[in-house]
């Protein structure tokens, strides 16, 4: 175990010792402080051991978010609900040759968001959101992305695809063509062919690259191929996390940013519906993260660089960049759980449900509660 698993760990068994009006969301959010409070803390050691067994994992996960409320969305500037079918295909025009161009604008800008209830992050964004945007294009455009630094710090746009070094959001390349690193207050434009058709991401690529990714620079690149895909209710998983007290490792873990958000607020498909799901990671701090569906099977399809599936499972891993392409349909009405099968990331925020069909059969906040009594912060069962 390293240092700084030790040192998370250390920090949950710290909060389950504390009131619970005190609440780790408290002591995360004084940030360092709470860190060492925790590290110096004695029995630290002890009270993490204890939080696997269940009751210790109780005291710690009830410490660990505030019961009963939710983060403000509106304050944050974007709702988790919105980002995962919100796609972004910008703007386009035909050039003089004829050929089409798909333009979009995405300013850097810091800005702090709630990433739990009453955990406050100061994040580096794209476009005030985190993830950034979804920009989805067709395979064979020209594409135009315009990052423009409004932030305090020196970013780039590093685009996974094809493309020449120069537009490669790399600093110290094309720096006297006004390329690299993007100063704070400058901007560039990143021009490029959308290839090839896949699920890529995009990320700032500025050093300390870690802190750079970690505060929120990211977000799904979509190439879609020529003759498109069958008809779906699409939607982007984009499983992150958040170290908010700055100690090299998260203490909240979600997908789309807010941890238990779609426990909150289940993701609502219908039945026998096809179902496709856009998963990126772009976890900073730890190496593998994954993606389990309950009572279901997905049809996944790496990278999504092809048009035939290549594995048929309900778990898949991810290190950090990778990303899938899932298909699936629900035959059963009813509340479907899905978390990383990283069960400490599920404990921290990365769990959130599929809700199929009629409401009056359902009661997945309910199913959580009993589960390990999970504390989100509302999610009244249906
Ligand atoms: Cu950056």
């Amino acid at each position: 175990m390293s240092d700084r698993r030790l040192s998370r760990r250390a920090l949950l068994g710290a909060a389950a010792t504390v009131p619970a009006a005190a609440g780790l969301h408290s002591l995360v959010s004084r940030g360092g402080l709470g860190g060492e409070a925790a590290l110096a803390e004695p029995g630290a050691g002890n009270g993490a051991a204890g939080h696997l067994a269940h009751g210790g994992h109780e005291r710690f996960a009830h410490a660990a978010f505030a019961p009963g409320r939710t983060v403000d969305h509106r304050a944050n500037g974007f709702n988790p609900t919105e980002v995962l079918r919100d796609f972004d295909w910008g703007r386009t025009r035909r050039l003089a040759s004829g050929r089409l161009l798909r333009e979009w604008t995405l300013v850097a800008q810091d800005h702090e968001i709630e990433v739990a209830p009453g955990v406050k992050y100061e994040a580096w964004t794209y476009n005030g959101r985190v993830p950034g945007p979804t920009l989805r294009a067709r395979e064979g455009e020209r594409l135009r992305i315009n990052l423009v630094n409004s932030s305090e710090h020196p970013h780039t746009i590093h685009f996974h695809g094809i493309h020449p070094s120069l537009m490669d959001g790399m600093p110290g390349i094309g720096e006297r063509m006004g390329g690299g690193q993007i100063e704070p207050g400058e901007s560039f434009a990143y021009e490029f062919e959308a290839e090839p058709f896949g699920l890529h991401l995009y990320h700032c690529h500025v050093a300390p690259l870690a802190a750079h990714i970690a505060h929120g620079l990211y977000g799904a690149f979509i190439v879609d191929p020529k003759k498109g895909r069958p008809e779906a209710d699409e939607m982007v998983m984009v499983m992150n996390g958040f170290d908010t007290n700055f100690d090299l490792s998260n203490e909240v873990y979600a997908v789309n940013t807010v941890g238990f958000h779609y426990v909150n607020e289940p993701i609502r498909v219908k039945r026998d519906a096809l179902v496709r799901v856009y998963l990126v990671n772009v976890l900073e701090y730890d190496p593998l993260n994954s993606f389990h569906v309950h009572a279901n099977f997905f049809q996944h399809y790496p990278t999504g660089t092809s048009l035939e599936p290549k594995e048929y499972t309900d778990t898949i891993v991810q290190g950090q960049g990778q990303r899938s392409i899932l298909e699936l349909k629900f035959p059963f009405d009813g509340d479907y759980m899905f978390h990383a099968h990283v069960s400490e990331f599920a404990e921290l925020g990365w769990t959130g449900f599929f809700r199929v069909g009629d409401p009056s059969l359902l009661g997945g906040a309910a199913a959580a509660a009993a589960y390990c009594k999970l504390p989100w912060g509302g999610g009244s069962p249906a």
